[in-house]
């Protein structure tokens, strides 16, 4: 294989992932780095500028996806892409996301540093709004460049303080005016921490996930009678932060319920009037249902709905549900799945196939070309909270797999 013995710079790698950790920087060693906000836009900055200066062409489409191409010899063949995601969570780690933009930098440093012309263009890719805390659905950049998600319903998303997403993305500069759509990829590849526990479990360096698990986001809204707390009595009252109580631990029952390795949560909630001495009459709350299989999946929210219902009524209360987001389970492309866990082999990091439990921009190119991710192991398999960590080494190899599949696939016809 050529250039195997090729492997790229681990230091520069980590002075990349900290110096963009530092934007955002929260007390607690975490990134508070939410999409389309100042701090997005100064790290979005940044990586352009870091694009720029290794002589890439970079390109910005109209939902703000960022593209960093390094051409080949025979630049109209299909790309091979690699990319990920720049956003966070409100206190999320240093890790999720900007692993797989800063790997994906380091492999286009590494190539040039060696001079290797590809036959195949290369591109590296930071999507916009992967993680929809801000703004659902979560990977809305790569959703509308595949063409699964409707980019004026996108543009049309408010956060909580009512704020657009489409004039967000003007405010911070970053709306291109090219369309967002789907370029000939010859190959994906997206590298990101696992953000569970099973690769440190099993002493594995290397995960190779053969896919992402269906997912579900839904809105439900419990709406009741407000009321002085004092007077009124426990008999009739139509306390709608009891009845969505009652409906949140039915959805963590659910998975015992269905069965298979399903997983059920509600992550957010906002109860009105919020004051201690009224009976809350409206109360919105989230719900994020995933499985493998897709049709237990949708059993379970049926099931769900029912529930829901019937504890409204019990409680004289009334229930709105938004189905807000919904994906299958997304398989990845077999022939770069056995890339990943052939490359890891030759270059000696044990490695795992795996399926992935947190969704990718992977999952929406996994429809329009072929796709395949590197996974490096969380320590104490923590993400998506400040004390997400990864060992450096780990980021290293995890690069140096990401490099030789990707060069593997950008000198082949
Ligand atoms: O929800 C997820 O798994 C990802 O962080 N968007
Ligand atoms: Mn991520
Ligand atoms: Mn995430």
């Amino acid at each position: 294989m050529e250039y195997q013995n090729l492997r790229v710079n681990g230091r520069r790698l980590q002075e990349s992932l900290e110096e963009m950790a530092r934007i955002g920087a929260t007390e607690g060693g975490g990134v508070h780095r939410l999409a389309l906000s100042e701090e997005d836009k100064q790290a979005r900055d940044l990586f352009v500028k870091w694009l720029q200066e290794i002589g890439l062409k970079v390109t910005i489409d109209d939902m703000g996806n960022i593209f960093g191409r390094r051409p080949g010899k025979k630049d109209d063949l299909p790309s091979v892409m690699c990319g990920s995601h720049i956003d966070t969570q409100p206190k999320g780690g240093r890790f999720d996301g900007i692993l797989g933009v800063m790997g994906g930098l380091e492999v286009l440093r590494t190539l040039n540093d060696n001079e290797i012309e590809t036959l195949r263009s290369i591109v590296v890719a930071n999507w916009t709004n992967e993680e929809g805390t801000r703004f659902s659905p979560p990977m809305a950049g790569s959703g509308v460049w595949t063409g699964k998600l409707d980019k004026h319903w996108i543009y049309d998303r408010t956060d909580m303080q009512g704020k657009k997403f489409g004039e967000e993305l003007e405010r911070i500069g970053y709306k291109g005016n090219i369309l967002s759509k789907p370029d000939p990829i010859y190959a994906y590849f997206e590298y990101h921490i696992e953000q569970g526990p099973v690769l440190e479990k099993e002493n594995m360096i290397i995960g190779a996930p053969e896919g992402i698990v269906g997912m579900r986001w839904c809105d439900v809204y419990v709406s009741g009678t407000a009321n002085q707390v004092g007077p009124t009595p426990m008999e009739g009252r139509n306390d709608a932060l009891c009845a969505a109580a009652e409906m949140i631990l039915t959805i963590n029952a659910l998975p015992q319920k269905m069965g298979g390795n399903m997983v059920a949560t509600v992550g957010e909630i906002h109860n009105f009037p919020n004051s201690r001495n009224i009976i809350p009459d409206h109360v919105h709350f989230t719900v994020d249902i995933r499985s493998w299989d897709d049709d237990r999946s949708q059993s379970a929210w049926i099931d769900a709905k029912e529930n829901f219902q019937a504890i409204a009524n019990r409680r004289g209360c009334s229930v709105r549900i938004e189905e807000t987001w919904q994906v299958d389970h997304m398989p990845f492309d077999q022939r770069l799945v056995t890339r990943v866990l052939d490359t890891a082999q030759q270059l000696g990091y044990p490695v795992l196939k795996m399926r992935s439990g947190a969704g990718h921009d992977a999952g929406y190119l996994s429809m329009v070309a072929p796709t395949a991710m590197i996974f490096v192991p969380s320590i104490g398999g923590r993400s998506h909270v400040e004390v997400e960590n990864t060992k450096w080494e780990d980021c290293e190899s995890g690069a140096n797999v990401l490099l030789q599949c990707m060069l593997q696939c950008a000198i082949e016809a």
